[in-house]
C-alpha cells in the first residue's frame, strides 16, 4: 500500500512556536512535492470552532472537531499538521485513537518551550493580561497544561531555531518510513 497521509500533532503552550514550526514544515513538505496542510487556532477557532471557549469543555470539543478534520485530511493523502495547545492528555489520546482506529499514523510533537521563554516572548501580550487577571483561564497561568508522556518527538523552540525543529521532524518521518 502507498502513502496514505498522516497527522503530525503539535502540542505546547501559547507562544511555544507550534504554528511557526508547523507552517515552516508545511512549506518544506510542499516544496518536496508532499501535499500538506496546517490547521491552527487562527484558521479553526474563527470558523469550524467559532463560539467554543477555553474552559475544559470548550477545549475538549475544539480538539475533538480538529481531530476529525485532521483524520479526513490524512485519509485524503495529505500530511496534516495540527498546531493546538491541546493541554489535556485525555483529549490528545482521543485524537490519537481516532487516527489509529483507521490505521493512519499519528505523530505527537511536544513543543516543550518553557513557560519562562513563552512568557518572555508574549507576542500578543496574553500572558501579561493573564498575570494581571484581565484574561482568565489562560494555559500555564491559571489553567493546566498536562505535558505529554508519549510524544514521538520533543522540540524546544527556546533552544533550537525553527529550521532545526523542522529538520528534527523530517528526520523522524524518515526514520519511521513516512518520507
Ligand atoms: C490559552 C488562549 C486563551 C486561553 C485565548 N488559554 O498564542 P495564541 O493565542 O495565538 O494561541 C492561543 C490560542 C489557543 O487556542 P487553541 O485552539 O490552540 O487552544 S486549545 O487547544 O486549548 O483548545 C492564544 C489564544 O488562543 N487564547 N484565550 N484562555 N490560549
Amino acid at each position: 500500500p502507498g502513502f496514505r497521509g498522516c497527522t503530525i500533532w503539535f502540542t505546547g503552550l501559547s507562544g511555544a512556536g507550534k504554528t511557526t514550526i508547523s507552517f515552516e514544515l508545511e512549506r518544506t513538505l510542499n516544496k518536496l512535492g508532499i501535499p500538506s496542510y496546517g490547521l491552527d487556532g487562527d484558521n479553526i477557532r474563527h470558523g469550524l470552532c467559532a463560539g467554543l471557549g477555553f474552559g475544559k469543555e470548550g477545549r475538549e470539543e475544539n480538539i475533538r472537531r480538529v481531530s476529525e478534520v485532521a483524520k479526513l485530511l490524512a485519509d485524503s493523502g495529505m500530511v496534516c499538521l495540527a498546531a493546538f495547545i491541546s493541554p489535556f492528555e485525555e483529549d490528545r489520546l482521543k485524537a490519537r485513537k481516532i487516527h489509529e482506529a483507521v490505521r493512519l499514523p499519528f505523530i505527537e510533537v511536544h513543543v516543550s518551550t518553557s513557560l519562562e521563554v513563552c512568557e518572555q516572548r508574549d507576542p500578543k501580550q496574553l500572558y501579561k493580561k493573564a498575570r494581571a487577571g484581565t484574561l482568565q483561564g489562560f494555559t500555564g497561568i491559571d489553567s493546566a497544561y498536562e505535558p505529554p508522556r508519549n510524544a514521538e518527538i520533543v522540540l524546544d523552540a527556546g533552544k533550537d531555531g525553527v529550521g532545526q525543529c523542522v529538520q528534527k521532524v523530517l528526520d523522524h518521518l524518515e526514520s519511521v518510513g513516512l518520507l
